[in-house]
């Protein structure tokens, strides 16, 4: 027979046992958002993307996928989250946003409505770089996939650095996601970020990223 106190010890696993089985603390939920991204100049640029993103934001980190397809075959695509952080909710742009009438909406007309590029989806997006050669290449059929982990933490830091606020915000951000072929012809009208071609920025995808209950 054993002693009295292997006994205790014996109860005492076997009530773990059972607590393991019981649901996680409450409070340590996901926090999960989709954004649903739609086609944005498709009738001009002859190519139609479309896809999803998800965010998930579990035990202090933040997961992105995004996943788009109908993008220009085998060409390096860059896409982020764009808002203002000032707490203003961004929005997709709509053809009313095309302000000079040239038939293209592009990065600098989606400023009023979306705001300002914050943080990039590539390898390393704590750095907050734009110009970045590790974006999601389109493959021979023009679909790209995209899934990064980052610490929620150092983002909110780094965002904080850059925008002077806490600003993840996530439910009041969109993503575009950009770009059509180098040699692709787009009228002077088509505005672009200073010495980079129209045809690396133009937004060819948007979504408005909404909470999932
Ligand atoms: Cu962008």
């Amino acid at each position: 027979m054993r002693p009295q106190s292997t006994q205790t010890v014996f109860h005492a696993l076997a009530l773990g046992a059972l607590l393991v089985g019981l649901p996680a603390v409450p409070g340590e939920a996901a926090e999960r958002y989709v954004a649903k991204l739609v086609p944005l100049n498709a009738e001009k640029i002859g190519t139609s993307a479309s896809g999803t993103a998800e965010l998930q934001v579990t035990d202090g980190k933040l997961t992105v996928s995004i996943d788009v397809e109908g993008l220009t075959p085998g060409l390096m695509h860059l896409q982020h989250f764009h808002g203002f952080p000032d707490g203003k909710d961004a929005t997709c742009p709509t053809a009313k946003e095309d302000t000079n009438g040239d038939g293209y909406v592009d990065l600098i007309e989606t400023e009023p409505v979306a705001g300002t590029t914050m943080l990039p989806f590539h390898a390393h997006p704590a750095t907050l770089e734009i110009p970045n050669d590790t974006y999601p290449v389109a493959d021979k059929n023009g679909a790209a996939h995209y899934q990064h982990t980052d610490s929620v933490d150092e983002l909110e830091k780094t965002l904080k650095e850059k925008f002077k606020a806490p600003v993840l915000d996530l439910a009041k951000r969109v993503i575009f996601v950009h770009g059509i072929a180098a040699d692709a012809k787009l009228p002077e009208s088509v505005q672009s970020l200073p010495g980079v071609p129209a045809q690396v920025t133009i937004p060819v995808a948007c979504g408005k990223i909404e909470a999932v209950k």
